[in-house]
């Protein structure tokens, strides 16, 4: 009794339909092709920006105060250990950068799904169609206009230029439970300004014959660990500001800088068709699954923003998903 109520109350919250597993390449007839940023038409882009702004103004789906804008962060954090430093890495952020896209269509976009290849802008992120005020998210934070951090240890850099200017975050670092009233001001602090030299150091290992040298990694295991430890946490070391706490998705890029990490897996996937189920390694980081192996039929949690699906329904992109690059 007890236990079918809690059921009933859990499917409230995410209607407990599964996608039908193993969905046959069939179902998929016209994937959706997600492009490039700069590929992107003018208008393309306003609307993407305008959707994810919109997000700002929608109720939380996981049942708390704050918007559908802050559940993201508050899921990627709650998560952490198990969608980082483990196997589930690259499958769960695939899947959660599809839930991203298909609550910015809820928003209003009609676009393709989009990503940031970053191996094009070594010469300076700044320097990046993507952080432009007029076809992208803006540029760096404002040294002149600063605000303490609601944990008072830090002044945040906040953006007063393009689109975002304005937007605050409910969440940030440690404790998202924790909320200040009014959030904080969304920040960036770019290394290539504050600390170049360590920004060139950067730039060695996101650039495109590094990301060459990952992309020819012989399996899963190795593959995953050199993408997720290389070039996916320097992007998070060299943008700075809310892309360095657990709370990353408060800074919209983290969807498009992922969108880049699953073109990069969908790549390696497409060189050996073996690799559409090559899937293993431990199920967390720390703690109880720390020396779990993973399976396929393992799920990945949304928390409440969509459906729980399996590792497998998202490991071809041609199934269930139905995109392609
Ligand atoms: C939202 O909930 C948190 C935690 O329960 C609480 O501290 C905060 O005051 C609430 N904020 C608003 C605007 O109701
Ligand atoms: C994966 O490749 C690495 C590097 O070649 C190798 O050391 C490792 O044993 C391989 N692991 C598996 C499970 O095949
Ligand atoms: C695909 O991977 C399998 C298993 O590792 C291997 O036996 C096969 O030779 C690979 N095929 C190609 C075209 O590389
Ligand atoms: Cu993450």
């Amino acid at each position: 009794m007890k236990f079918l109520s809690m059921l009933a109350a859990a499917s409230a919250v995410a209607p407990a339909i599964a996608l039908p597993a193993n969905q046959p390449r069939e179902a998929c007839t016209n994937p959706e092709k997600r492009v490039e940023w700069r590929q992107l038409t003018a208008t393309q882009q306003q609307s993407y920006i305008k959707a994810a702004l919109c997000l700002k103004t929608k109720p939380s789906k996981i049942g708390t105060n704050a918007t559908l804008y802050d559940d993201f962060p508050n899921v990627h954090f709650t998560l952490n250990t198990y969608i980082h430093g483990s196997a589930p890495f690259l499958p769960w952020h695939r899947y959660f950068v599809h839930v991203y896209n298909k609550n910015l269509r809820e928003c209003g976009y009609e676009g393709p799904g989009t990503y940031w290849d970053w191996t094009k802008d070594t010469a300076g992120l700044r320097l990046s169609a993507v952080m432009s005020p007029e076809t992208g998210f803006g540029g760096d934070g404002n040294p002149d206009k600063t605000e303490t951090s609601p944990d008072g240890a830090k002044q945040l850099k906040c953006v007063t230029e393009g689109p975002f200017a304005g937007v605050r975050p409910e969440y940030l670092g440690l404790n998202p439970v924790k909320m200040v009233a009014g959030g904080h001001c969304l920040f960036r602090d770019l290394p290539e300004i504050s600390e170049p030299k360590a920004f060139k150091a950067m730039t060695a290992i996101f650039g495109p014959d590094s990301v060459a040298e990952v992309q020819n990694s012989p399996n899963f295991t190795n593959y995953h660990w050199a993408l997720e430890g290389g070039p996916h946490g320097t992007i998070h070391a060299s943008l700075g500001g809310e892309m360095n706490p657990t709370t990353s998705p408060n800074e919209p890029l983290f969807f498009l800088h992922h969108g880049m990490i699953d073109q990069l897996w969908w790549q390696w996937q497409e060189k050996n068709s073996t690799r559409l189920t090559e899937y293993n390694g431990a199920a967390s980081h720390v703690g109880e699954d720390e020396d779990r192996e993973v399976t396929l039929d393992d799920m990945l949690v949304m928390n409440g923003i969509d459906k729980d699906v399996t590792v497998r329904d998202v490991m071809d992109t041609r199934g269930s998903l139905c995109y392609t690059y």
